[in-house]
């Protein structure tokens, strides 16, 4: 609490108390928007100064390892750059067990002061914001499974380092029965010198949705902070993100998220003007997209808080009764996925906001694959997004089971769940789409879809390569595997081919060029993204057809439509519209 701190502080107190209410005066004098910003920002720095004096006499920051020059490896968000070719063998060998490991670069991190300075990325705006005055105070959960020891310490420390003492009331490590490395080996005297940081450990592999639960569960701050293990808070990160939920408990925030490169660990930040919200694929699969005009006209100010529909699910802010009555997460969801569209959907349909916070920036570290062990015996990425379709989709649901052709699997009993949504009356999801997420793209329209399957070689379908949301893919033939995802498109009633936001796209003009059919943005301006499909033939706006190759199974290109080639011809389903 903040008693106990003020008494380990002993002969300091009293100069915290005259600096907390000069810093109170301060604030009250210049946080209002009357005053320009040069004047403002002015005081802040005179404000920002006294901090620092805190933190010098502080007990908490004697164990100081911070560099107060700001120079050296990654200091102040620097990238590190290795030129591997001149490491000794050994250090060679180092780096590639490091990537190997972590799908990031533990070499470089662990060149990096684990308490090393960020700039700070915050809008002039954001530094003069008057805050509700009564902020709740929070507990911060943090959880892991192998994480790399520089990487998790860092995370730590920028939260410590960031956070005014006395919002943060604890800090929360949940290990998730780490096996590998010895970061969970050291973790409890790395902790000694970070008095109110402790470790919880799961008993076996919970998966990082049963983590947070435990750590949930012990936690006593009036709001929940959760954090991926490979984060950094940068300066002012907090405030924001409690300010919201100070005016409104049913408020959920989250911050911008900003790149920590997984190569070089710089902290690459985002503009305020180009914030983007979270939305979701009928694969239920998150994705990132402009935050929309109709957002952009209802804020009054830059630094108002965004409507986001979704969250990416691994940092974000609630209050805890909130999250409680809310029935936290659903604890039959395993090891990772589907839990952060669980609790967006469940916010907003019961009552609840999701906003991003726009002065609050906290970096994570992207990956490009998954570093740990995953099981192999369940698709739990299907089964924790069935679990929550069942209870949260209605009728929409079956936009989702399309895309895995009705296969769902063994996926549980969710009963409990549906109880907790009738308790709380929430709101049908058809509510969400059109109040919360009207830009959403609604499947139910289109003529034709699933699988393109050609007649030829009846075993090859049309396959985009990649689920992710990179443009400029051409499309290629695959063994049809009937899993929907690369290989389930829908002919949309604008004549487009359409996998989500992509659409078939034919631009060259070439005939017979394998990979000139390629996944674009849609632009819904047809021309190169129109198509028709009759008698079994794809043909484009330029009068050609889509053909697989009769020598490969692989190459697919356009050629002069030919009604009796039949690998000019594809078997699509068609919707019966009801
Ligand atoms: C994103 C989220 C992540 C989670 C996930 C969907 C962000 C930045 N990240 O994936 O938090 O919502 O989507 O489920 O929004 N972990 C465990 N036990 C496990 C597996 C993972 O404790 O069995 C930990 C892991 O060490 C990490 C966290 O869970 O701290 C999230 O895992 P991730 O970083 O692999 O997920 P990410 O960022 O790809
Ligand atoms: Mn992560």
């Amino acid at each position: 609490t903040e008693e106990s701190f003020i008494d380990r502080l002993g002969p300091a107190r009293a100069l915290v108390n005259r600096i907390r209410n000069a810093l109170q005066f301060q604030l009250e004098q210049h946080a209002d928007h009357d005053h320009p910003v040069e004047e403002r920002l002015k005081a802040r720095e005179q404000v920002d100064e006294m901090k620092a004096q805190v933190q010098v006499i502080a007990p908490e920051v004697n164990h100081d390892v911070k560099n107060p020059n700001k120079t050296g490896p990654g200091e102040m968000g620097s990238a590190v750059r290795i030129d591997k070719n001149a490491l000794s063998e050994e250090d060679k060998e180092k780096f590639n067990i490091g990537w190997k490991n972590n799908a990031f670069n533990q070499y470089a991190s662990d060149m990096i002061s684990v308490r090393r300075s960020l700039a700070d990325v915050r809008d002039a705006e954001c530094k003069v914001v008057k805050f509700h005055p009564n902020l709740p105070d929070t507990s911060v959960i943090i959880i892991f499974h192998n994480e790399a020891r520089s990487v998790l310490l860092r995370t730590i420390w920028s939260v410590l380092d960031r956070s005014p003492r006395h919002l943060l009331k604890e800090v929360i490590v949940v290990d998730d029965f780490s096996d590998k490395g010895d970061t969970y080996k050291t973790l409890e005297d790395d902790i000694k010198p970070m008095k109110i940081v402790r470790v919880l450990r799961t008993k076996k592999r919970e998966g990082l949705i049963r983590a947070r639960l435990v750590g949930a569960y012990d936690a006593n701050g009036t709001v929940l902070v959760f954090l991926d293990s490979h984060c950094e808070c940068a300066e002012g990160w907090l405030e924001p993100l409690l300010d919201p939920i100070a005016r409104n408990p049913k408020v959920s925030t989250i911050p911008i998220i900003e790149i920590i490169d997984d190569s070089t660990f710089e902290f690459r930040s985002t503009a305020i003007r180009n914030i983007q919200v979270g939305g979701f694929d009928w694969n239920l699969i998150y994705n990132w997209h402009n935050t929309p005009e109709r957002e952009m006209k209802r804020r009054r100010n830059r630094t108002d808080p965004i409507r986001s529909p979704t969250m990416a699910g691994g940092l974000f802010a609630i209050n805890r009764a909130w999250f409680e009555e809310l029935g936290m997460y659903d604890p039959g969801m395993d090891i990772w996925g589907g839990e952060n569209l669980e609790l967006s959907f469940k916010l907003w349909q019961c009552g609840g906001e999701l906003v991003c916070a726009p002065c609050s920036h906290v970096g994570h570290v992207f990956r490009k694959r998954s570093p740990y062990s995953w099981p192999t015996t369940v698709n739990v990425i299907k089964k924790n997004t069935v679990r929550l379709a069942e209870v949260w989709l209605d009728d929409y649901k079956k936009y989702f089971y399309e895309r895995i052709n009705f296969d769902l699997g063994d996926y549980g009993d969710v009963s409990d769940r549906i109880k907790i949504r009738e308790r709380l009356q929430c709101k049908p999801f058809k509510w969400f789409l059109d109040n919360i997420f009207p830009e959403q793209y609604i499947p139910g329209e289109s003529l034709y879809y699933g699988e393109i399957r050609n007649q030829g070689k009846i075993k090859v379908c049309i396959d985009s390569q990649s689920s992710s949301d990179d443009a400029g893919k051409s499309i290629i033939g695959f063994p049809c595997h009937g899993q929907g995802g690369n290989q389930f498109f829908l002919l949309t009633k604008m004549f487009e081919i359409r996998k989500e936001d992509k659409c078939l796209d034919f631009g060259s003009g070439k005939l017979h060029q394998e990979g000139d059919i390629r996944s674009m943005g849609c632009h819904s301006m047809k021309g190169n993204q129109m198509w028709s499909y009759e008698n079994k033939m794809l043909r484009h706006s330029s009068g050609n057809c889509i053909e697989l190759s009769s020598t490969n199974d692989r190459d697919i290109y356009m050629a002069p439509c030919n009604a009796s080639n039949t690998c000019q011809q594809w078997y699509w389903k068609k919707r019966e519209l009801n």
